[in-house]
């Protein structure tokens, strides 16, 4: 019964099949799936799916979006049933962004939800942003911690680009920074100076840590 809603969610979300998406995401509640499960092993797996079928052109970017769309639909209803571990963060603020050049902002949303569900007060600037304007929201806001998304490998200096800047204005170190998505890795973080974490749940974690 559960694998059988598994595979239809990622079936529909693959497909586009936008009108089923919300009625079969409080089906799969109802029969009493993990909102966890659902979003970190069917949606990822989906989306997975829909970036291989991009990559080897059986998908083109009208496809993609209403896959994208779907997936939003999905998380529409899963998203505030998703149960945080409120006492794994520090009270902080972060200052949440995807880089210029960058609209890739699903990803972002979810660690948002699980920032916001861990207690925190987030400053969510959205999508292809300016570095400039991400160090003065982190001024004006006192935040502790600067957060930034990129799924592409063109907007990665973007997050070295943070980092200069923020050593250039002597706050590195006082403002800390992480970064995620999928053009960023552990050895990128390393090589540039700052934190990352793989996905969503390790974003509460990472930052938590950070704030101590
Ligand atoms: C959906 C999608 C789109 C949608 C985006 C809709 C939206 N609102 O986000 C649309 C159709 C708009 C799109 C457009 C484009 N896309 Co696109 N897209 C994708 C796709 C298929 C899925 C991305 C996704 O949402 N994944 C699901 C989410 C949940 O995963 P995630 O973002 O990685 O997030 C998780 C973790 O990474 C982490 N995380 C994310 N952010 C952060 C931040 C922090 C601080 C932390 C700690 C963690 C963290 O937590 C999240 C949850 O656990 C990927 C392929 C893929 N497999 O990734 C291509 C992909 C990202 N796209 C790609 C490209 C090239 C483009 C276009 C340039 C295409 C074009 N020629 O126009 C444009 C981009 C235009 C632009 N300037 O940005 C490439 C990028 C290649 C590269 N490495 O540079 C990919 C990889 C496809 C490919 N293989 O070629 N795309």
């Amino acid at each position: 019964m559960s694998d059988d809603l598994a595979k239809k969610i990622m079936d529909v979300v693959i497909g586009g099949k936008i009108k089923e998406a919300k009625p079969l995401a409080e089906q799969a509640l109802a029969a009493g799936m993990d909102p966890r499960e659902i979003i970190f092993n069917y949606l990822s797996s989906a989306m997975a799916t829909v970036g291989q079928k991009y990559e080897t052109r059986q998908y083109f970017l009208p496809q993609v979006l209403m896959a994208a769309q779907t997936m939003y639909q999905v998380l529409d209803v899963v998203l505030p049933q998703l149960k945080v571990d409120t006492n794994a963060a520090q009270p902080g603020k972060v200052v949440l962004s995807v880089i210029e050049g960058d609209v890739h902002d699903i990803g972002k949303n979810i660690v948002k939800a699980m920032l916001t569900g861990a207690g925190l007060t987030i400053y969510d600037l959205g999508k292809d942003v300016p570095i400039k304007k991400i160090i003065e929201k982190a001024k004006a806001e006192n935040a502790q911690i600067i957060a930034t998304s990129t799924l592409m490998t063109p907007t990665l200096p973007g997050m070295k680009e943070i980092e200069r800047q923020l050593a250039e204005e002597n706050l590195k170190g006082k403002v800390k920074t992480i970064i995620g998505g999928g053009a960023t890795s552990k050895e990128f973080a390393d090589q540039i100076g700052t934190a990352w974490a793989p996905d969503a749940v390790e974003s509460v974690k990472t930052i938590s840590a950070l704030l101590k």
